[in-house]
Parts: C-alpha cells; structure tokens; sequence
C-alpha cells in the first residue's frame, strides 16, 4: 500500500469515541497516520502479554502418550497430589501472563462436566465426579492475576459424530460452554489444526475418519460465533484470524519478522488450520494483507505432556533465554508448555528450570542503560515526541516526519555505560513500517557499526558484543512510510555458560562440545554431575549407550545438565533386507541425523509398506527402538505409524513386540522412542513403516536401540 493512501485511522477513531461522548481503548496517545494494516484491539493486548504458558494435562498424562486415540477409560484420571494453585502460582511466578490449558485435546475427553459427552471429568471416579479442572484453573488463574485461554481440540478421536456435519455442532457447543462461563477471564481461544485419521470414535476399534481440513470445519462461521462469546478474546489457528502458528513447535520465529502476512495454502488450495506453508507463517509477508501476528508454541521438554521419561530432558533455563530472544526477541509471543505430572503439580525440575529462567530475565531487565539520556532525532512530526523512545511504552512514540524515511536517533547517554543488548519497538497501532536498520557506537569520536537488522514491529531484542560508549545512534535504512519507535532501550544479558553439547559417532564414541575455555564434567552411572566428576579431555566410549550427564564450568558458574539417553553402537550393524532402498544402507545408523535414507521417490515412488530388517551383530537386551524422522525440514516420508519385530536368528519374527503411531511427528519431528513392555534379547530386529505423514516413499534419518541397563 502507498503511504498517500494512507488512512488516518486511529485520528479517526479517537475522534469517533469522542463523538460518541466515551472512551474505548487508548490505541495510542498520539494522532498520526497509519500505515497498511494494523492490529485491533484485542490482538494490541495480546502483543502486551509477550508471554504466556500452555498446560497440557489430561489422560494422556496417565497414559505415557502424547494423542490419546479416544478409547481412554475416565478412571486414569487420578491426581496424586492434585494442586491447581501450584501450576499456576509456577507460571505467573516466572512473569507469564496467562495459561492456554487443554480443556479438550484430541482424545475427545472433556477435562469439565460437558452435556455434549459421557466421555469427561464428572465420569470419572476421582472427586466422585465432582472434579472439574477448567473450573479450578480459572479460579487459579484469577487469583495469581494471570488470563486464561482456552484450547479444545476440534479432532476428536472419542466422539462418535466426529466427520458429520453433527460434531460441528457439537464442537461449538464445548466452546460455547466454556467461553460463556468464562468470558471475561479469556484471552485467546487456540484452535489446533491436528485434525483427521484413526481413532475411536465411540466404537469399539480403531477407524478412520478423514475430513476436509478447508471445508469440514466451517471455520468462519465457528469463529463469527466465538467473537459474539468473547468479543475480546483473540483467536489463534494456523492462519488466525487474530493469531497465527509460527510454523514449527521448535521454539523460534525466523528473523526478519513480519505481523503482517498473506497466508499460503497448500496444493493450491485455500490457506486453512491444518493446510498452510509453515515457511511463510515461521517469517509473515511484509506488507501483508492481514495482521495475524505469530505465537511460537513450544514445550520445555520433549513432548506436550508429561512423560515420566523426559524428567532430565527439561529444557535448561540457557535453553528458554535462547527461545526468549528468537521468539519474544523477534516479535512473536511465546507460548511456552510447562505440562503438569501424574500428581496433578508443575514436576521439580520444570519448575527449577522455569524459575531461573525468570531469575535471568530479571536480572537482564533490572537496569536501563539508555536511561536519562539526551533523545536527538533527523525530525520528528508534530503530534509526536523524540524523548518517548525511552519510557518504553508502546502508546507514546517518536515519529519522522513524512519526507524522513531513512531518519536517525541519536542517544547521548549520561557517562560511558557498557551493554550488549538492545531493545527497540514500533508503535505497532500504526502499523509496522520499518523494513531495515543499523546501529552504531560512537568509539574515539568515530562511530563503529554495532548491530543491524530488518524487522522492528511489535519489538526486535538484538544481542551484540558487549560494547563500552557514551554514544548511539540507530539509523533507519529502509520504511515503507515515515518510522516510528516507541522503545529504545539498552541491557546486558545474563552471563550463563551453555551447557555442552554431546555428538555421538555410530561407533559408539561421544564427542562433548563446549563454550572455548569452559571446562565440561560427566557422569556415566546416572548421577548429577559435580566439581568431583570425571573431567571431559578426550572423546568418551559408551559402545553400549546409557546415560550421559554433563555439565560445563566457567567463571565461578556451572551450566544446566545435558542428559543424553545414548543408544548402542551400530558400527557392527549390517541390513539383511530393505528392498526399497533408494541410498546405501548404511545411512540408516550412521550415526549422523543430518544424512538421510529412504526408498525410491522417482519414477514410480517406492510405497510403504516398507520393511527393514538389520543384524545387529550379537545378541543385546532391547529395551527400546529409536525412530528419527528426518531433520531437514521436509516431510516427506516421515513415518507416522511403526511396527518392531524381533529375532533371534533373523528367520522367525512372530508377532510384533511393538507397533503403533508417531503422534504429532509432523509439527515436532524429534527422536521417537519405542519403549518394550520389557527387555527382549535378540540378534535381529525388522522395522516396519506401514504409513507415512506425506508424500508415497519412506524416509528414515537414524534408526537406533537402547539397550537394558542391567
Ligand atoms: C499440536 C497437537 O497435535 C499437539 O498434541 C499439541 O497439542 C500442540 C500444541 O498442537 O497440533
């Protein structure tokens, strides 16, 4: 859009409100022009809130699964040691501003008494049917004063109209009571786009139910419905219309950043929940069509619930500042999942993780380095103020004039201060304009590049070298209209020493990686690693796998704990069998994630079924098969059900000892762990993709076993 095109918007509605003779909502303090599209109302708030946390609890929880496939029985449910208060005290602790909790997920068990199913809480036994967790979460919620946001899942492996044009019906009818009941303590309904395959579906085995993912749903029209519920509430999904995925559930937005975005679909058809290009939503589309600004949903441990088994593989407190500044840090908000344990609270070490995190943050916000400074500016338009780059409110802002596009801030600083972040941000309700920039350092009287970068929106936290100056300047490079700044400020980030990082070779060898001069220690029997453990100075042996614990040492502080489940060597391994490869076998255990194996995708693509079936060179005690999608970005092929066999001599397989989904493995393609019911003792294991997510051919990054530990 042409900035004479422009629409004086926000003059325009302030002067409407005062027509009216009432005042609605202060976008901004200040009347000028706007620029394309702009957020509204709710989605203003929502960019406040910067983060918030998602709580994924339900059967599944009990289960150990991460998609319950609809025929859970309601007696799992039973908390231990059942505390609402302390899930949410945790998180609004940590400085996040609401919870997204899983009233419903794709198990169709509802977590309130619902007149639209059986399959909920008051079936349950535990409380005698009494219980009702949404209800306790809000309460929770408004007493730590934090929102709440309401997720229930549109595919629904348990009710028995799922694919009818019924459950449509249904479906708004969970929303509904939910969002009346609730209404003024929601600020976001998140609609998955997971939707569609086996399940239940009220009978007796598994079936397959297939929907339309554009036009099954009705999506206006449910989210024309929301908004007569919760006018003031966002709506996420895929493609908003408020909120958008970012793409991926790996914990970043890619910079540059865009709020703005015309969202894509996919083989030509519309963009909808479920049908969308991840790339485009993971950037956004300068000068969009829509302002459906990005959430970056990701869990601080492996799965979205809790697993037992993910204990030690809690994100470290390093790990979430990082996902801070590549999500909050680039514009997006975060949705950070801290999922509840079988006792019904926050697991120890998610909480210890989580409050170290905010610790940091703390510590990073705790002093302004661009506080007190003298605000110099190429020019500023009337209705505006230069010395409002420095309150750090988004309502009151500084403004070039119209002919300045490419205009500078100059910040004259009281003394020399030393810093190595900068923060800045757009008066957003003008809309987001700035399209690239530098910052420079005055050094001896000269000035030094410093940082530069593209998108500013919402807001842009750049980490640089730490640099010492009494002088900054940020010039505008590049904006679509005149810029705009409403913060400029200048911090230091907490020192923290990342924790090593473990590569493993097929031969069984581990190589620990970390910071230049920090010094690493390990444990190999489980135990926390201390001053006292082995030092790390040559690469390490674990032919058989285990458990690997370090942790890095440097100026006086410690890392977090990097805990690596390592499977056996596969330097011995040899394929029998797998008669649709396309690539050396080898590629399937070489130990390396970035290679990958696969069976023909040209001329006539290579189908699953596929079977593979490996020597593993001696008998071990499998405890477990490890499955790893491929890691470079694409799908295709990426299996989403399996089925292990085992042998002893390689001729007679019996039965599988395993075999069923990879749920969830397109939007989180991380190692996949088969667990045995218990050790098998076997020579030969065959590996059995019956289907994939996408595409007609098999691709496999690393197969792996872990063995018994006794
Ligand atoms: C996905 C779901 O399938 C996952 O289970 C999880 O709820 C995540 C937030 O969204 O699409």
């Amino acid at each position: 859009m042409e900035f004479s095109k422009t629409i004086y918007r926000w003059a325009l509605a302030a002067t409407m409100t005062s027509c009216l003779g009432y005042k609605t909502f202060a976008a901004t303090d200040y009347n000028v022009p706007s620029y394309g599209v702009v957020p509204n109302q709710q989605q203003l708030k929502w960019h406040d809130m910067e983060m918030y946390a998602f709580v994924h609890y339900t059967l599944n929880t009990y289960t150990g699964k991460e998609w319950g496939m609809g025929d859970e029985k309601p007696e799992l449910f039973q908390p231990t040691h059942y505390d609402p208060e302390q899930i949410v005290k945790t998180i609004a602790d940590a400085g996040l501003k609401g919870i997204v909790f899983t009233c419903k997920h794709h198990d169709g068990f509802c977590m309130w008494p619902t007149e639209t199913t059986t399959h909920d809480i008051a079936s349950a036994p535990w409380k005698n049917g009494q219980g009702n967790v949404v209800d306790d979460m809000v309460k929770a919620c408004r007493k730590y004063g934090i929102k709440f946001g309401v997720y229930i899942s549109p595919w629904d492996r348990n009710h028995s109209t799922y694919g009818t044009p019924e459950y449509i019906k249904v479906f708004r009818k969970q929303l509904e009571e939910i969002l009346t009941k609730y209404k003024d303590d929601i600020f976001i309904v998140w609609q998955d786009g997971a939707c569609g395959g086996d399940g239940f579906y009220g009978g007796d085995k598994l079936e397959k139910r297939e929907v339309d993912k554009v036009d099954y749903y009705k999506w206006r029209e449910t989210w024309d419905y929301v908004k007569t519920l919760v006018p003031d509430a966002c709506i996420f999904s895929d493609i908003g219309p408020d909120v958008r995925w970012v793409g991926n559930e790996r914990g970043y937005a890619r910079y540059p950043h865009w709020s703005t975005i015309t969202p894509v679909g996919l083989n030509g058809r519309p963009p909808a929940p479920g049908l969308l290009d991840e790339k485009v939503n993971e950037v956004g589309t300068p000068n969009g069509k829509e302002w459906i600004p990005a959430e970056v949903d990701v869990s601080i441990r492996p799965g979205w619930f809790w697993h037992q088994e993910q204990n030690n593989q809690v994100k470290s407190p390093e790990r979430l500042l990082s996902i801070y500044f590549e999500s909050v840090g680039r514009g997006a908000n975060l949705n950070l999942n801290v999922p509840p344990d079988k006792r019904g609270r926050i697991h120890e070490n998610d909480v210890e993780s989580l409050q170290e995190f905010s610790r940091m943050l703390n510590r990073m916000y705790s002093k302004n380095y661009a506080d007190n400074a003298q605000v110099s500016v190429s020019s500023v338009h009337p209705n505006t103020s230069k010395d409002s780059v420095l309150d750090r409110k988004r309502t009151t802002f500084w403004m070039a004039n119209d002919d300045d596009k490419q205009a500078q801030v100059c910040l004259k600083l009281p003394e020399v201060r030393t810093f190595d972040v900068i923060r800045l941000a757009e008066p957003i309700q003008n809309g987001q304009r700035i399209r690239s920039f530098n910052v420079e350092v005055k050094k001896d009287g000269k000035w030094i590049p410093w940082l530069s970068g593209e998108s500013v929106g919402a807001r842009v936290i750049l980490p640089g070298d730490e640099v010492t100056t009494d002088e900054i300047r940020i010039n505008i490079l590049k904006s679509d209209a005149s810029p705009a700044l409403s913060e400029i400020s200048l911090w230091t980030k907490p020192f923290a020493v990342m924790a090593p990082k473990a590569v493993r070779e097929a031969s069984g060898k581990v190589v620990l990686q970390g910071a230049p001069s920090a010094v690493i220690r390990y444990t190999l029997d489980g135990s926390e690693p201390n001053e006292n453990s082995t030092q790390y100075d040559q690469p390490i042996s674990m032919v058989n796998g285990g458990e690997l614990k370090a942790k890095s040492y440097l100026k006086g502080t410690s890392s977090a704990t990097l805990t690596e489940i390592m499977p056996m060597a596969t330097n011995d391994w040899k394929v029998v069998s797998a008669p649709g490869a396309a690539v050396d076998n080898h590629l399937l255990f070489d130990g390396n994630e970035a290679t990958l194996w696969h069976t023909s995708h040209q001329n006539g693509e290579q189908a699953p079924p596929q079977s593979i079936e490996i020597d593993m060179g001696k008998t071990v005690p499998v405890q477990s098969v490890l499955y790893t999608p491929r890691q470079d970005g694409h799908f295709h092929g990426i299996a989403n059900k399996y089925e292990v066999y085992l042998s002893e001599d390689g001729k007679s397989w019996g039965q599988p000892v395993a075999q069923g989904e990879f749920s969830n493995i397109k939007n989180h393609p991380i190692r996949q762990q088969i667990d045995l019911a218990k050790p098998i003792s076997a020579r030969y294991m065959k590996f059995v993709v019956p289907s994939v997510i996408e595409s007609n051919h098999v691709t496999i990054a690393e197969l792996g076993v872990l063995q018994d530990k006794k």
